[in-house]
């Protein structure tokens, strides 16, 4: 029986409609802007989330690093969530490689940060400080269960920055999540975010990628951090073809993996040693915790892979379990029956 890969979406393969587009592929030297597939994607992409221009990326930390680099110079502040991925899993890039200053502020439940404490979070102008430069949001919130940050708040949060001379970056690397659970169009997400940067290469199965969007200066500075980080990239127009793929076969699908996530947590939330509240589960990631006798994260990895069910360990009673293109329905059936198993 095959295994149930859980861990991430990032695990997904291309499709055979990915491989084909990628053999087919027309390719230029993009560092000299002459692939014409990364063309046709970046273009795509921004149109898609309502921005002027796009920038094909080898990953989504790189897409936050050029972004926030684009926008703040050596000294400058980004305010963001303690919980974000820019402030936990991205090796302190922002700060390491580019002098950025970084304010975290708790993130409550949800996945968004209070707006009054962005806005007392704010520095006034003063020598002692850093600028504040950069508000940075995540949506999906990984970290906080795959919550979805709707557009009211998203713009409620673009006006705030607005008034505070801030930029807004959006990590949207599970945007597409958000907007197919929120059934709105992702341009209504992005509406009020300077720059975004999407994922292609998590539940929308593309091999490697990230875009980043927001206004022709904004993509030009970003292109110019893209390049001093060795991010240059030459025929990536195969990667782009598998890109393309993904943005038009593969985002209205997501609703199955919330589905099959919502049931997984339903399961899960159904076992004794096992606590979550599977209301919560709005896309496709659910965090779960261990409690009273049950074993440690570690072991409960180490059962559970025995019988054919990988999950990730996130935190001394975490766990997490993300649905994804390669999970079935049945598959999240006989993954719940093998933690029942594993905890028995
Ligand atoms: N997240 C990965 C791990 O790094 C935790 C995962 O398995 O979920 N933003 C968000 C919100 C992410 O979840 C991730 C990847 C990234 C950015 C970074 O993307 P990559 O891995 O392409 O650099």
């Amino acid at each position: 029986m095959h295994a149930i890969d859980l861990r991430s979406d990032t695990v997904t393969h291309p499709t055979a409609a990915m491989r084909q587009a990628m053999a087919r592929a027309v390719v230029g030297d993009d560092v000299f802007g002459e692939d014409p597939t990364v063309n046709e994607l970046e273009e795509k992409m921004a149109r898609r989330l309502g921005k002027e221009a796009g920038l094909l990326v080898a990953s989504g930390t790189m897409g936050n690093l050029v972004a926030l680099l684009a926008h703040c110079g050596r000294g400058d502040e980004a305010i963001l969530g303690s919980q974000c991925h820019t402030f936990i899993y991205e090796q302190g890039g922002i700060s390491a490689l580019g002098g950025v200053h970084v304010m975290p502020l708790a993130n409550r439940d949800d996945g968004t940060l209070d707006l009054e404490e962005v806005e007392a979070a704010v520095r006034p102008d003063d020598v002692h400080f850093p600028r504040s430069r950069v508000l940075a949001l995540e949506n999906t919130h990984n970290r906080c269960g795959g919550r979805v940050l709707d557009a009211s708040y998203m713009n409620a949060a673009g006006q705030l920055a607005r008034r505070l001379g801030l930029k807004l970056h959006v990590d949207g690397a599970r945007l597409f999540h958000a907007s197919v659970a929120l059934e709105i169009d992702p341009a209504k997400l992005a509406a009020d975010a300077d720059s975004v940067t999407v994922c292609l290469s998590k539940g929308l199965a593309a091999p490697v990628g990230s875009v980043v969007c927001g206004d022709g200066d904004f993509v030009a500075r970003a292109k110019r951090m893209r390049k001093v980080v060795g991010g240059g990239m030459r025929q990536a127009g195969i990667l782009a073809a598998a890109g393309l793929v993904a943005l038009e076969e593969m985002v209205d699908r997501l609703r199955e993996d919330h589905f099959n996530a919502r049931k997984l947590a339903r399961g899960l939330a159904s076992i004794p040693g096992l606590s979550l509240d599977p209301e919560k589960v709005e896309t496709n990631i659910v965090f779960f915790e261990l409690e009273g006798r049950a074993p440690s994260p570690q072991e409960l990895v180490r059962r559970l892979e025995a019988r054919g069910v990988r999950v990730l360990a996130l935190g001394a009673r975490r766990l997490r379990a993300v649905t994804h293109y390669q999970v079935s329905e049945a598959d999240v059936d006989r993954a719940a029956e093998a933690f029942r198993d594993a905890l028995r």
